[in-house]
């Protein structure tokens, strides 16, 4: 049959399609679960191409009972009709690559990096994709497995089901468990990137449904108030001090469009869009944005005499303090550049959004005074702070001895060779103490923390650095800090390939873990980010058979298969309470030992999901924290 619906001419396809099945890192980043993801945004963002050409208003994702997922949209329909290579349009999209700008009418391309390399992708990577297109008064059938062509044309045709006065696009796919680690999707994270989507298109209504077994739901996103409504979202359950603020404009075919809202905390959230498609390491539009901005608001804090004669102009941070801002343009040719191609390369989108939010932050500004006071008020603070910081910071570098510090707690290892390097960050100093000795002082290094750090999340960077453990932490790390995302950190400089924290596995530890992992994503993000923190599983019963080799075990789930397999057998069980109850040699054997223990690596796909993700672990709400950290153990990368 592959002769039939295969001919010579699609050689160069069954090609393309085998180069993506080789590298699918080069198309889709990766082929961990952030990869399987992208396979839900590919076909979505086609989706959405579809609405913003202006045909689209609904997009149905939904997580099927057997894995796959199905995409549904109503725009005009993938075009099925013959194109000139002799086979159907449809079949072009999804056999070859790169294949979608060529149908798109509309003047925007999404091809932000990972993005829009398209449906031949997604086929290529999935045991099987269904696609029913409903046009011209019927539906069209078509089916690949592997991404290749699986149904018999008809005079170069697609099949068609039956008729119908609709028009829309229906994508199912399974992803390939050949090609993927994990194939099962990650309903929160698909769910805060539809979301996004859905404040990044004010006209279009999304609805989520997740049919998997004992993950049932379904979700509207439709946000009618667009970015301000994301802006006031992302601040819920902060102390704003104004109304979000929001303005729009055009300069050379680029449309620019920002919402910002100051809050009453010492932190900056700055997110960047292109074509809809965030921009997680920022670029031109940002830049644009937060250099006009610091020029406009010093040029009003002199005009005020906030800022005498004599002083100097606040920084961009400094200004910035307390902000929250998304920044959303449309740019008829975007480039990107970067580690992971996430960063907006085009120069005329720096000059367009400077031009624009000169404009029209001034506009704003010379009507609403007090509010201009008040952000005003957060420079002078931050600057306040910032020189505090400053001071702080080069106390601190001069005291800072590389393996012990002042309080001699850090227990460093040997080696300097970072990529094989290790550091334990134990809870309680009997813990802390036993580590030591369990270790394998060669490579593993050994930091004990008392009782709870600050809550970083609610406190301010003077506080942070004038506490004992984080000042010896942050040292150890060797990489700096930052207040705000990546001005100051240099993960190059990080000593250790894997920070791993080791707390009990009780409500007191899971704070701890929480404490820490907020410090981490608020001073050093690109730690979490590049997949250096872990958090240890110790076991939590070890089996003791009268016959027979004792064993531990790491959750409950393995204790009920232990039971099932020892059906009849007599055995002690011992439960561990805590990391304390055990000696050096049993830590080394469940918790250190890089052969037997449990690790489970803290994945957090970029800082928007993270800042949820804080919002949850930190927030006053006791129901969803609890969630989260079910949900994420129940889907721990276990490093066995
Ligand atoms: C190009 C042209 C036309 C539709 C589409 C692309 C289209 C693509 C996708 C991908 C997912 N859903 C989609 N819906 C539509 C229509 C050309 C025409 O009718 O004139």
């Amino acid at each position: 049959m592959a002769k039939e619906v295969y001919d010579a001419s699609s050689i160069s396809v069954l090609e393309g399609l085998e180069a993506v099945r080789k590298r699918p890192g080069m198309y889709i980043g990766s082929t961990t679960r952030k990869g399987l993801n992208h396979l839900v945004y590919e076909i979505v963002d086609n989706a959405v191409d579809e609405h913003l050409a202006g045909y689209c208003d609904k997009i149905q994702v939904i997580l099927e009972q057997d894995g796959s997922c199905t995409v549904v949209d109503n725009g005009r329909g993938i075009p099925v009709g013959m194109h000139e290579k002799g086979i159907s349009a449809e079949r072009l999209v999804f056999t070859t690559l790169h294949a979608g700008g060529k149908f798109d009418n509309s003047a925007y391309k999404t091809s932000g990096g990972l993005h829009g390399v398209g449906s031949s992708v997604v086929n290529a990577l999935s045991t099987y994709l269904d696609i029913k297109i409903s046009r011209e008064g019927y539906v069209h059938h078509d089916y690949y497995e592997r991404g290749i062509p699986a149904l018999e044309l008809e005079e170069g045709l697609l099949p068609k089901l039956g008729r119908t006065k609709e028009t829309g696009t229906c994508v199912n796919f399974l992803p390939d468990p050949e090609i993927f680690e994990k194939t099962r999707f990650v309903a929160a994270e698909i769910k805060s990137r539809l979301h996004e989507t859905a404040y990044l298109n004010p006209n279009l209504q999304i609805e989520f449904e997740d049919k998997r077994a004992g993950s049932e739901e379904t979700v509207i996103y439709h946000e009618p108030e667009g970015i301000v409504g994301f802006v006031q979202d992302l601040n819920k359950k902060k102390e704003v001090i104004h109304e979000p603020i929001y303005f729009k404009g055009e300069n050379e075919g680029i449309t620019v469009e920002v919402a910002f809202q100051f809050i009453n905390e010492f932190q900056e959230n700055v997110l960047g869009f292109c074509n809809n498609i965030y921009n997680a390491e920022g670029g031109a539009h940002l830049t644009g944005f937060k250099t006009q901005f610091t020029t406009v608001m010093n040029s009003y804090a002199r005009e005020l005499g906030i800022l005498k004669e004599k002083d100097t102009n606040f920084t961009g941070a400094d200004i910035r303090n307390g902000m929250t801002a998304v920044v959303s343009i449309k740019h008829p040719d975007p480039r990107f550049e970067g580690q992971t191609k996430t960063k907006l390369d085009n120069q005329d989108a720096a000059k367009a959004t400077s031009k624009v939010t000169g404009e029209e932050v001034v506009l704003y500004f010379d009507r609403n005074l007090e509010v201009l006071k008040n952000v005003l008020a957060c420079a002078e603070r931050s600057a306040r702070i910032r020189k505090t910081e400053e001071k702080a910071k080069t106390n601190m570098l001069t005291r800072q001895k590389y393996s012990f510090d002042s309080n001699g707690k850090l227990a460093n290892c040997e080696s300097r060779d970072a990529s094989r390097c290790e550091i334990f960050i134990v809870e309680g100093d009997s813990a802390g103490g036993s580590a030591k000795m369990a270790r394998n002082r060669n490579f593993q290094a050994i930091m004990p923390i008392r009782g709870k750090i600050l809550n970083v999340e609610k406190a301010t960077i003077d506080k942070v650095l004038a506490n004992a453990e984080i000042k010896t932490m942050i040292n150890a790390f060797g990489c700096g800090f930052s207040e705000g995302y990546g001005n100051d950190f240099d993960i190059t400089k990080l000593r250790y390939d894997k920070i791993i924290i080791m707390a009990d596995a009780d409500v007191d530890g899971a704070h701890i873990s929480t404490l820490l992992l907020t410090l981490f994503y608020r001073f050093m993000p690109e730690l979490i980010f590049e997949g250096h923190v872990y958090v240890a599983m110790p076991p939590l019963y070890k089996t003791m058979p009268s016959k027979g080799q004792e064993q531990y075990l790491y959750d409950d789930k393995a204790l009920e298969i232990y039971r099932k397999k020892h059906k009849g057998e007599k055995f002690t069980l011992q439960r561990y309470k805590g990391l304390g109850e055990m000696d050096a040699s049993q830590l080394w054997e469940t918790t250190l030992d890089p052969e037997h223990r449990m690790l489970k690596q803290i994945e957090i796909e970029d800082a928007r999901m993270a800042s949820d993700v804080t919002e949850i672990l930190m927030g006053n709400d006791v129901p969803p924290r609890k969630a989260f950290i079910y949900e994420h153990a129940a889907d721990a990368e276990l490093d066995v």
